[in-house]
């Protein structure tokens, strides 16, 4: 099968027939060709958002959600350049995101074109690759293999740069030419270092395991609870492995590293063996890399190659999808327990920190919205306290239902990741969960919620700082609060401005109410949830610290 069709055509087509069905972009000079073929391509739903910053963090909390890729559009110059957070967020995060840019036309590109800029340079270091098209009779690969390559292995984000004239070029457009495109096998897995592994395992007196976002990518989760449960090996998730492991399970122990809890930390500095499976030992992850888990051989099994040994010494490595290493380490791991283990370190376990007084708790709010839920919800955090709160208190049930910017930690991703987690999971309670500071910085997204119809719930923990800095600044600058209080608008105002219910509690006596209302009404509500001010995040490890030295709440 063969036609004539433009370049812009050309691409629409191509992602109705690899299955594309949301696009959220923002139209402009360079993309005019793309936005004029759109209509014809009814399958192709696209959301108008109000700044292609969230253009890029919708397209990546659909992809995160949906287990699929997730596109974003936007013309060139500003509207590329205003994809780049979002870009890098999924970078960090390996979530595959196909970002597809106007570009000014090719004769005018290198002349300082009216919003002409190098978008291919500036992403190049937060893209796994990008293309920048040169003749529309290529645009029908590209777009497959910026397909292909986003999700393929380690996934992450592609960027597809198109000139104006390439996307008004004709070229002729063949069908998909099916198996000419043979993705790379994943790599097999190596059964002697798996063997070693489970040697190192039955041999261990304290081994943990340590599972991250790669368990979550893999949809490892059968294999890793078959796993822990086969030898009684305790399981920490750290902050992108929120969900991979059932919270309540009596092997999981919670989050590591400079906010984790402390028995959590201390079972990583006393382990002997520590198996990590799909995470990169990050340094919010381990502290001071020099003290980290002194006693500990590190089996580290990873998709990438390039992530082992990188940050801790790694005994063995074994390179792989999670799913299939797991299932054979599983296979060939003589059933054991870790009783004694389990009972040293569950001593060392301290009841929530309590140092809330009075006023709404993060823990009660928290407590309300997995009531009002039945636990049956997505929650899409930003970047701060509530941040940790939310990843320290809330009990995920279902793989895969807690999504946040942990590499990047970009502050505005909650909001409008939220409304791609909705489109993903349509059926389901989404609850994006924001500061006040990160909440002002995209909630512009409202409008786009209203127009597009898109069921976000929205809660907003006001404390009248940026909190996370304003404790930094409590700690370790001499309670020099230089910048941090920030002022808010109203939030139950600014939402009916915007068409949606707005709530506030200040009382904990109203929240089992505000938050049944505000999850059951239909279409997008607020919340404000306003918490004491200068509560703080504890336990802490201070920056550069090791995880032995944690900084406890006074009693
Ligand atoms: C885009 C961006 N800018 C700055 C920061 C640095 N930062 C990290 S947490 C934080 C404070 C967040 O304040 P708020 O959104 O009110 O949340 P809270 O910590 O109070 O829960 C800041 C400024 C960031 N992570 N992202």
């Amino acid at each position: 099968m063969s036609e004539t069709l433009s370049g812009a055509e050309i691409i629409c087509r191509t992602l109705v027939d690899s299955g594309v069905e949301v696009l959220f972009g923002y139209p402009g000079g360079a993309i005019m060709p793309f936005y004029h073929a759109l209509p014809d391509y009814p399958r192709l739903r696209h959301i108008l958002v109000r700044h292609e910053q969230a253009a890029a963090h919708a397209a990546d909390g659909y992809a995160r959600a949906s287990g699929r890729v997730g596109v974003c559009v936007a013309t060139s110059g500003p509207g590329a350049t205003n994809l780049v957070t979002g870009l890098a967020t999924a970078h960090m995060d390996s979530s595959p995101v196909v970002a597809i840019t106007g570009q000014v036309s090719r004769p005018m590109i290198g002349r300082d074109a009216f919003q002409e800029t190098d978008i291919i340079g500036i992403t190049l270091p937060i893209t796994k690759q990008s293309f920048l098209v040169q003749d529309a009779a290529e645009l029908a690969d590209v777009v497959r293999e910026a397909i292909r390559v986003a999700q393929h292995g380690r996934p992450g984000p592609v960027l597809i740069d198109v000139p104006k004239d390439v996307q008004n070029q004709k070229a002729e457009w063949t069908g998909p030419d099916v198996g000419a495109q043979h993705a790379a096998p994943l790599p097999t897995t190596d059964d002697d270092a798996v063997q070693r592994a489970a040697d190192l395992i039955a041999a261990a007196k304290r081994p943990i395991m340590m599972v991250g976002h790669g368990v979550i990518l893999a949809n490892a989760y059968a294999e890793v609870r078959a796993l822990a449960e086969k030898t009684g090996m305790p399981v920490i998730t750290t902050l992108l492995g929120i969900s991979a492991f059932p919270e309540g399970h009596p092997l999981h122990l919670g989050m590591p590293g400079m906010h984790g809890e402390v028995h959590v930390n201390r079972a990583i500095q006393r382990a002997d063996l520590i198996v990590g499976i799909g995470l990169r030992f990050d340094d919010r992850v381990t502290g001071n890399l020099a003290a980290f888990a002194p006693r500990a051989q590190i089996v580290h099994i990873d998709l990438d190659r390039s992530e082992i040994g990188r940050n801790v010494r790694t005994a063995l490595g074994i390179v792989g999808d999670a799913a299939a290493v797991t299932r054979r380490l599983v296979a060939v791991t003589a059933a054991r327990d870790c009783d004694a283990w389990r009972v040293e370190i569950e001593g060392g376990r301290r009841p929530p920190d309590s140092s809330f007084r009075g006023g709404l708790s993060p823990e009660a709010i928290l407590a309300a919205i997995r009531d009002a839920t039945a636990g049956e919800c997505t929650i899409v955090t930003d970047v701060g306290q509530h941040q940790m709160w939310v990843a320290k208190l809330f009990p995920y049930r279902r793989p895969n239902t807690h999504i946040t910017s942990g590499g990047l930690g970009t502050m505005g991703f909650a909001v409008p990741a939220a409304m791609g987690v909705h489109l993903a999971r349509p059926r389901e309670a989404v609850w994006a969960i924001s500061g006040d500071g990160g909440f002002q910085m995209n909630m512009a997204e409202m409008a786009t919620m209203m127009q597009e119809g898109l069921t976000v719930k929205l809660a907003v923990f006001n404390n009248g700082y940026l909190g996370m800095v304003r404790q930094w600044q409590q700690f370790f600058h001499g309670k020099r609060y230089s910048s941090t209080p920030i002022l808010s608008p109203d939030y139950v105002k600014l939402a009916e401005a915007y068409g949606i219910p707005g709530y506030r509690v200040q009382h904990a006596s109203e929240l089992a109410d505000v938050v049944g209302e505000a999850n059951a009404a239909p279409g997008p509500t607020l919340v404000e949830f306003v918490i004491e001010q200068e509560a703080n995040v504890y336990p802490m490890i201070p920056p550069g610290g090791s995880l032995a030295e944690p900084i406890e709440a006074a009693v």
